[in-house]
């Protein structure tokens, strides 16, 4: 089992001045910050992160968002990171979100979600890859 995940509090959320709330939020639900910086993604950038949802009926609009302004990738670290990180930001639509988890309390819709959150161990290690270099991490930990 992986001990990682990637965060990313994405532009709406930057936008809507809760980047400290969330973090409160992360780290009182027991996750370590590993490493944290503030982009901005070009349209490449994001085509290459999301590249698994290529040519679905939300891409171009998805592209448009996650470039319109800084968002936060972090690098989170806990027992059970992956799974436990999708039960805290909850479902894709806050509309379906359960009671208390991030997107319920602060997403407005399906799209403009707050947070993303990495679906599977493997995809983590890649995610994580995406935004911090291997030297960068190494300085940041000093391992
Ligand atoms: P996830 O972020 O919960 O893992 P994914 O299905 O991987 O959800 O979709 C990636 C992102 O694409 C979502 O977080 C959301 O911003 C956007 N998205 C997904 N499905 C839709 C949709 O049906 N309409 C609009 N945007 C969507
Ligand atoms: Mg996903």
């Amino acid at each position: 089992m992986n001990n990682k995940t990637l965060a990313i509090l994405k532009p709406d959320c930057v936008k809507k001045n809760l980047i400290g709330k969330v973090i409160t939020l992360i780290q009182e639900a027991g996750f370590k910050v590993s490493a944290i910086k503030m982009i901005k993604l070009t349209p490449e950038t994001a085509k290459g992160f999301y590249e698994v949802h290529t040519g679905k009926f939300f891409f171009n609009d998805l592209i448009a968002y996650m470039t319109s302004g800084p968002c936060v990738p972090i690098a989170l670290e806990k027992e059970n990171a992956v799974e436990d990180f999708r039960k805290l930001i909850g479902a894709t639509d806050p509309a379906k979100a359960a009671e208390g988890t991030i997107r319920k309390l602060y997403a407005d819709n399906m799209q403009e979600n707050i947070v993303h959150g990495s679906d599977s161990d493997e995809n983590a290690l890649k995610e994580i890859a995406h935004f911090f270099s291997r030297k960068e991490l190494l300085e940041i930990n000093g391992l």
